[in-house]
């Protein structure tokens, strides 16, 4: 057992897992070829309450522990890491309302999320994926309402969300300390969603620019303090990037899944693929490493909930499960041969999935500039 729940948590992962096997594992096939976004899939999930899984108690949620969470969103992800990247993005976008939030904007997310909603995080930009303090888009103060412009690219939800947390420039002179985080209703008038990624893999996911013209907000809709945008980001990013890892992992899983399966009834030279040492020994590793992520996702989350430091930790786990996630997709498809190649079996998708986990919410590589300087200092 991957995870060590309470009873109340068994309950629950098995709900989820029955519901992720019957409602969406299949269900989203169809999509990932045509890349509609499958809203009735969405609305049950909804109606289950599978979007407001990180809703504390005293805002109306449930209050789960961060690591049945993690064993809930690892089901999501086995099922359809586009259906997981949804609900997993929407939280992205919630977590800083959480940080940095007033009553009344926890309050005010919390219900959009609880209501079937969607968050929406918009920090990325067209030329400042990777470096978010090189920040363009602006907001400028007019009385008691700041006026944003710009563009974020790359958004999840960008078009669906009932609301969106956009990190602006307030004062372009002083770098990461001139960006301020704004939370914003859909429907606020300038603030619209633009091109739709047609993406390689998580294709029941939605991905959007979202573009900021002349969007008035009162200055009661930033987060914390002027300034504080770029540390409340890198704080959500902490703190999401665990559950990143966490997708990776059950995309992973899928594989050992689906792997076993063939190997016990693909037979070859007289007997079962799996009857021989070679396969065997695939799938150990494919087990090896797979376990390691889980069980490093599982100490940072465990950091996370003691209130110890988990920056370095939560960067591991995310690099980590999305590289051997990617290893562990291309090893179920060498043990499918042929058929690991078909669009028909299922493994070419996961390939495709499993690629999103080493770049989105900070590609591997700024991963490892956070550990290395957790490790070195920055010099
Ligand atoms: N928590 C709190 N504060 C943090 C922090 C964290 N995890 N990381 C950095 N900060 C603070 C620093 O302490 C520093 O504050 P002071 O100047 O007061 O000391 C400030 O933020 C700037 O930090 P730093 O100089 O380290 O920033 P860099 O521009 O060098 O960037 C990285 C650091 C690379 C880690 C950051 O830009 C990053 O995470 N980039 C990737 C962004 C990303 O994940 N994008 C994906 C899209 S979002 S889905």
């Amino acid at each position: 057992m991957g995870y060590i729940l309470n009873d109340e948590g068994k309950d629950l992962l098995a709900t989820v897992k029955e519901f992720c096997e019957n409602e969406v594992k299949e269900q989203c096939k169809e999509y990932d070829v045509s890349g509609e976004w499958p809203k009735e899939i969405y609305d049950k999930a909804m109606e289950m309450g599978l979007g407001s899984l990180e809703v504390p108690e005293e805002y109306g949620g449930i209050g789960i522990d961060k690591i049945t969470a993690a064993a809930l969103y690892e089901e999501m992800a086995k099922a359809d890491a586009g259906f997981f990247t949804t609900i997993a993005a929407s939280n992205l976008g919630y977590k800083p309302v959480l940080i940095a939030g007033n009553e009344e904007q926890k309050q005010f997310a919390s219900d959009i999320l609880l209501e079937g909603g969607y968050g929406a995080f918009c920090l990325t930009e067209p030329m400042g994926g990777s470096d978010p303090s090189s920040c363009k888009t602006t907001a400028v103060k007019d009385g008691d309402e700041y006026v944003l412009n710009g563009r974020k690219c790359f958004i999840t939800n960008g078009a669906i969300a009932g609301f969106y947390v956009v990190t602006a420039a307030t004062d372009k002179t002083l770098g990461n300390k001139g960006i301020s985080a704004f939370l914003i209703p859909a429907g606020t008038p300038g603030l619209s969603a633009g091109n739709e990624e047609n993406k390689m893999g998580i294709r029941t996911s939605n991905t959007t620019d979202v573009v900021l013209e002349d969007v008035r907000v009162p200055a009661s809709a930033m987060l914390g303090k002027e300034g504080e945008g770029f540390k409340i980001a890198m704080k959500t990013l902490d703190m999401a990037r665990t559950f990143i890892g966490v997708g990776a992992v059950g995309v992973a899983q899928r594989c050992i899944d689906e792997a076993v399966a063939y190997s016990k009834q693909r037979v070859t030279f007289g007997q079962e693929i799996g009857k021989f040492q070679a396969i065997q020994f695939m799938i150990a590793d494919m087990e090896i490493k797979t376990e390691t992520a889980r069980q490093m996702a599982v100490h940072s989350l465990t950091l996370m909930e003691q209130g110890l430091p988990f920056s370095k930790e939560s960067a591991i786990a995310k690099c980590y499960a999305g590289d051997i996630s990617v290893e562990v997709a291309l090893d179920a498809i060498q043990i499918l041969g042929g058929y690991g190649y078909s669009r028909e079996y299922p493994v070419e998708k996961l390939l495709r999935d499993a690629k999103i986990f080493q770049i989105y919410e900070g590609t591997n590589q700024i991963q490892r500039i956070v550990i290395s300087r957790a490790v070195m200092g920055k010099f």
